[in-house]
């Protein structure tokens, strides 16, 4: 049996990553924070089926004890502080979780379990004001924000300590992947939950920002496999993963608000508090060599992914004992509730 260590176990993408090893057979064992109320939301349902264990990217000492503990073969490191807008407000900190975190992590590495796999979650944020499109490994870095920079700083660091000391580890340049478990401040899960809160009465608009930005999204679910897929092959190396399709801000709210019966236009409003200071325009990602190396491809498209998210918040609100008031609730979505 394998062992994995996942840092940021209580993140959207250390939840689906966690169920994925533990279907495949691994130990899992989860890094968590401290914190003065339980952050463990999205894997409550795995609790008897993983170790948990506090320690901190701002700790070094506190990585090299879980290293020397539970001596895994493979080390994902999901851990950050991973919302952009907060990086403008908070970008020291950001910086010590988002870039000095990895080479904490990786010093830990290289001197308690130099055998362990690593795996960096590298972000398409580094593309920032991309210089061509679609963007693939070689394209050059022109981040955007301070979560972008530090990200930059986490992927040329694992190269260079797979350089420099024959580490095996490699980062996944991921393209935004969403679920209903996203964190409700990003946009597609605000949308989602925006619209099934407009249907339930519970608000009457949508403030939102710049809704001609377009990104490539995928699926949290699809894109935690190809995590795995990178540290079993022969040598390690980074890969691009994305499904190869743009759409923009104002196409996911068409989509959403249609899922229920409504029109985004009577609800969404412009508020500039969420423009950011500098904008990445666009992203869109050519995921070829995950395809013929690793054999990815995602399994879940635009359309199934918004009527995924908006259907998984209107459910939540129907067993929290609300009644629509506005649109149409598709009657899938009633029976199952
Ligand atoms: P997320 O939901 O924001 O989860 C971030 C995780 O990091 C949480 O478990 C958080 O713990 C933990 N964390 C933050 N600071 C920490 C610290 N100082 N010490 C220990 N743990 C800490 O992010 P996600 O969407 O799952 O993304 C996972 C990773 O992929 C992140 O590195 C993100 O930057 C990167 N990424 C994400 C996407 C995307 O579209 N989702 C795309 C590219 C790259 P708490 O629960 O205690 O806050
Ligand atoms: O959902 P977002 O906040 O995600 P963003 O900035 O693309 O970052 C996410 O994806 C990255 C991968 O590229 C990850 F590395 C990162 O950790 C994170 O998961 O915003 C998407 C777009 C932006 O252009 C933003 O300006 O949506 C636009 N937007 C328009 N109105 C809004 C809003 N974003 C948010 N959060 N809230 C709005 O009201």
């Amino acid at each position: 049996m394998k062992t994995a260590l996942v840092t940021g176990i209580t993140g959207q993408d250390g939840s689906y990553l966690s169920e994925y090893l533990l279907s495949l057979g691994y130990r899992v064992v989860g890094m968590l924070r401290r914190t003065s109320t339980q952050p463990t939301a999205r894997i409550d349902h795995l609790r008897d089926k993983v170790d948990l264990a506090h320690a901190d990217l701002l700790d070094q000492f506190s990585m090299v004890r879980l290293l020397e503990e539970y001596e895994p073969d493979e080390v994902y490191n999901l851990a950050a502080q991973s919302f952009v807008p907060t990086s403008f407000y908070e970008p020291v900190l950001t910086a010590e979780f988002t870039a000095l975190g990895v080479t904490r992590l990786l010093e830990a590495i290289r001197h308690t379990r130099p055998q362990a796999r690593f795996y960096q979650a590298s972000s398409s944020e580094m593309f920032g004001k991309v210089v061509e499109s679609p963007q693939t490994e070689a394209t050059p870095f022109h981040p955007r924000s301070p979560y972008g920079v530090a990200k930059v700083y986490g992927h040329w660091i694992t190269v260079n300590y797979r350089e420099s000391y024959d580490l095996y580890a490699c980062s996944g340049i991921l393209f935004n992947h969403e679920s209903p478990r996203r964190g409700l401040e990003f946009v597609t899960r605000k949308i989602t939950d925006g619209v099934a809160r407009i249907a339930f009465g519970l608000d009457d608009k949508l403030p939102m920002g710049n809704l001609d930005a377009r990104r490539d999204w995928g699926y949290a679910g699809d894109y935690v496999r190809a995590m795995h897929m990178m540290l079993q092959q022969e040598h390690p190396e980074d890969y691009v993963v994305a499904t190869g399709e743009t759409h923009s801000v104002r196409e996911f709210c068409q989509h959403a608000f249609h899922r229920v019966g409504l029109d985004y236009e009577d609800f969404v409003t412009i508020d500039p508090r969420f423009y950011r200071p500098a904008e990445v325009d666009l992203l869109l990602g050519k995921p070829d060599k995950a395809r013929q190396e690793l054999g990815w491809k995602p399994e879940v498209d635009f359309p199934s992914l918004v009527e995924m998210m908006v259907d998984a918040d209107v459910q939540r609100y129907l067993k929290a004992g609300r009644s629509p008031v506005r649109g149409e609730i598709p009657e899938v979505v009633l029976s199952q509730s």
